[in-house]
């Protein structure tokens, strides 16, 4: 029997996304509307001011961000570098429904979303000034392993906040489709320009209704250097279950990448078309959030090889 409707995503945060996809899988809306709307939380908390929520800017001090989203029918948008839009993720599924492209960057994503009713917003809050002028003193590029989670968490701290960094999402609809959204901040302190995984098709997120969506986070050029994603649907194509799968993509960052794969976190997570879920990671402490008919808010640690 197929486990459906489904959703999950990654990290912590999942948790609360995964409700307001949800709320639409419920009543039998579709997997792409259930994703935009879950990945849609953790985005739009970027503008909550009071609280300060906002990912952390590039070593410029720019806040650019990264999205994208596929359906059941290898429909795809992308947005990459996009500055001053508080909802990526809306971008790129506008990109899909009302272009002929698949990916729009920078500039050119950003005069589009303002052609199409977007407003302008200030992304980079008070607190993500704050930490970049820290960052400034010394200036080391160092991707912290489990970020998402220890700011996460550490929101709860006083005088502390979170960046959200990656989520990425994947819904099976009552019809039995699948779709797929990731978004992020990309790597804190990144150099001005860089783009990683998670708008990258193949990379950060892939879809296959005949067989099942997969999602990336963390150190993306890694992502991108193995076509993750696409790779853990391709071995789930080939009879893997999810979390096997998503173990053969972590094990080929490894084989390519020894010495780094030691020291960055990689996570992958996976669902195929039976509602089937897994995860693997490099190091441990990756977790993703599931929401069906039997539990609502379940967080699971997912394996890991370190
Ligand atoms: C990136 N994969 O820009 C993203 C970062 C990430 O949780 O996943 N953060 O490389």
């Amino acid at each position: 029997t197929v486990n459906k409707p489904i959703v999950v995503s990654t990290w912590d945060f999942g948790v609360a996304a995964n409700q307001a996809a949800w709320e639409i899988l419920k009543k039998g809306g579709k997997a792409l509307d259930a994703v935009e709307a879950g990945v849609r939380i953790p985005e739009s908390d970027l503008a909550n001011a009071t609280v300060g929520k906002g990912g952390y800017p590039d070593r410029d001090g720019y806040v650019t961000l990264d999205a994208c989203i596929m359906d059941e029918n290898g429909n795809c948008g992308a947005v990459a570098a996009l500055e001053h839009i508080q909802h990526p993720i809306s971008v790129a599924r506008m990109v899909m429904e009302k272009t002929p492209h698949v990916m729009l960057v920078g500039e050119g994503a950003l005069q589009f979303a303002l052609a199409n009713g977007f407003e302008k917003e200030n992304l980079l809050t008070p607190e993500s000034a704050h930490a970049w002028e820290n960052w400034l003193k010394e200036k080391k590029y160092e991707p912290v392993v489990n970020i998402e989670n220890k700011l996460f968490n550490a929101e709860k701290l006083p005088g502390n906040r979170y960046n959200h960094d990656t989520i990425g999402m994947l819904a099976l609809d009552t019809l039995g489709n699948l779709s797929g959204a990731c978004t992020t901040s990309g790597m804190a302190f990144k150099m001005r320009g860089r783009v990683g995984d998670s708008p990258i098709i193949g990379a950060g997120l892939y879809v296959d209704n005949e067989v099942g969506a997969a999602t990336a986070t963390g150190v993306g050029e890694e992502v991108i250097r193995t076509v993750g994603s696409f790779l853990v649907v391709e071995l789930m194509r080939q009879g893997l279950a999810p979390r096997d799968a998503c173990r053969e993509a972590v094990e080929r960052i490894i084989k390519k990448k020894p010495e780094t794969a030691k020291k960055i976190q990689v996570g992958f997570l996976a669902l195929n078309r039976n509602g089937d879920h897994g995860a693997f990671s490099l190091q441990k402490g990756f977790t993703y959030a599931v929401c069906d008919q039997r539990q609502r808010d379940l967080l699971v640690d997912g394996d890991s090889v370190y």
